[in-house]
Order: C-alpha cells, then sequence, then structure tokens
C-alpha cells in the first residue's frame, strides 16, 4: 500500500480552510480513500486547552511561551500522524508550522527563531496556501472574537506567508465561489494521491 499523503492548507482567517477541509475530506472518502482531518491548533489536549484560554482571552502568556506551546501542539501529534500516513491514510491538515511562523513573526518576534522548534514535522505532500486579501476578509462577516482576529495584525500575518511561500505551494485564490476553490483544491489533491501511488507502483517494479 502507498503511504498516505499529507495534504496542507493554510492561510489566514476567513479564506475558507475549515469548510474546504471539511468538503475535501467528504470527497476523498466518496471515492474510497482512507482519509483524516487533523487541525491545528488542536485544542483537546492539555497543551491544547492552554492554547485555547490564552487564545480566547482568559489567560495571558508570552509570546514566545504560547510560540513553543503552538509548536509542542503538533510535536504531540506527530507520532499518531506519522503512523496513519504509514498504514496508507492521507491526512488533510488546517493549518501547520506556517501559521505557526506567521502569527508569531508578525506579532515581532524573529522569523528564523520562530522556525527553530518546528524543524523536523514531518513535512507536507502539497500545500494549499488560501489567500484572501485582507479587506475582503473583513468584508465577510468581520473577524471573530479570538485575539488575532485584528485586522492590523491579520494583514501582518498575510506578509510573512507571502515571504514563506515556497515555489512548490499552490496558491489558490480564495476569493473564488466554495464550490469553484473545491474543484481547485479536490484536482491537486487527487493528483497528488496519484503520484504517491504511481511512486509506490515504480518502487516495486525495481
Ligand atoms: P483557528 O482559528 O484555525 O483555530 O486558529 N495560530 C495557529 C498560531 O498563532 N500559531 C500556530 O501554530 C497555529 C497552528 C492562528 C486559531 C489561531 O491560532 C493561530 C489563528
Ligand atoms: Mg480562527
Amino acid at each position: 500500500m502507498a503511504r498516505g499523503r499529507f495534504i496542507l492548507l493554510e492561510g489566514c482567517d476567513r479564506a475558507g480552510k475549515s469548510t474546504q477541509c471539511a468538503m475535501l475530506v467528504k470527497a476523498l472518502q466518496e471515492r474510497g480513500h482512507s482519509v483524516e482531518l487533523c487541525k491545528f491548533p488542536e485544542r483537546t489536549t492539555t497543551i491544547g486547552q492552554m492554547i485555547h484560554a490564552y487564545l480566547t482571552n482568559s489567560k495571558e502568556l508570552d509570546d514566545k511561551a504560547i510560540h513553543l506551546l503552538f509548536s509542542a501542539n503538533r510535536w504531540e501529534a506527530m507520532q499518531a500522524m506519522k503512523r496513519k500516513l504509514e498504514q496508507g491514510t492521507h491526512l488533510v491538515v488546517d493549518r501547520y508550522a506556517y501559521s505557526g511562523v506567521a502569527f508569531s513573526t508578525a506579532k515581532g518576534l524573529d522569523l528564523k527563531w520562530c522556525m527553530n522548534p518546528d524543524k523536523g514535522l514531518v513535512r507536507p505532500d502539497l500545500t494549499l496556501f488560501l489567500d484572501l486579501p485582507t479587506a475582503e476578509a473583513e468584508r465577510r462577516g468581520g473577524f471573530g472574537e479570538e485575539r488575532y482576529e485584528k485586522r492590523e495584525l491579520q494583514e501582518k500575518v498575510r506578509e510573512v506567508f507571502l515571504r514563506l511561500k515556497a515555489k512548490e505551494w499552490v496558491v489558490v485564490d480564495a476569493r473564488k465561489s466554495i464550490e469553484a476553490m473545491h474543484q481547485e483544491i479536490l484536482n491537486e489533491a487527487e493528483q497528488k494521491i496519484r503520484e504517491g501511488e504511481q511512486a509506490k507502483e515504480d518502487a516495486l517494479l525495481e
């Protein structure tokens, strides 16, 4: 069996990541794939509960301390994620280390310092960046109540994301309709999955 593919959706708030992740998981399941959704921050763990308390403003934490907690929240998920990928389950992931670096750097921390704790995490096979201009994000019913949901910070976060953007990232224009974005994301994901299956077949024939 081919290793599962790690498909990451990144982007600023209101770009539609969670909607698109859910639609992608459902579409891949309907096509017979074994697939699971992961979301960061994963708020259900002990570390996740601390992050949740911080984001909902019921707890204050030093910028570096919360950055490390976000990273630790990924590290504590690593073994289970690796196991699933090895078992052939695809993972659709809603935010990851790029969000970690983008938000903390936007708050004023050093980019390189922010990248360090995530070094060695499993690398995504496909990163889809859902890009939405901040003004458009604000028009979509405005931002919510959580700590980072402010126009000024979101603007900076988007700038850092665009700096982090690697050539292999697929940029999805999040101004498009939900259905149009879904089709584009599903096509990219299916192509990546086919590549993985092909690589496995080639390996068997060697
Ligand atoms: P959600 O609204 O998607 O639950 O995110 N964040 C996220 C960070 O600052 N660092 C991280 O490592 C991650 C994964 C982005 C809640 C907020 O947490 C921010 C928005
Ligand atoms: Mg949010």
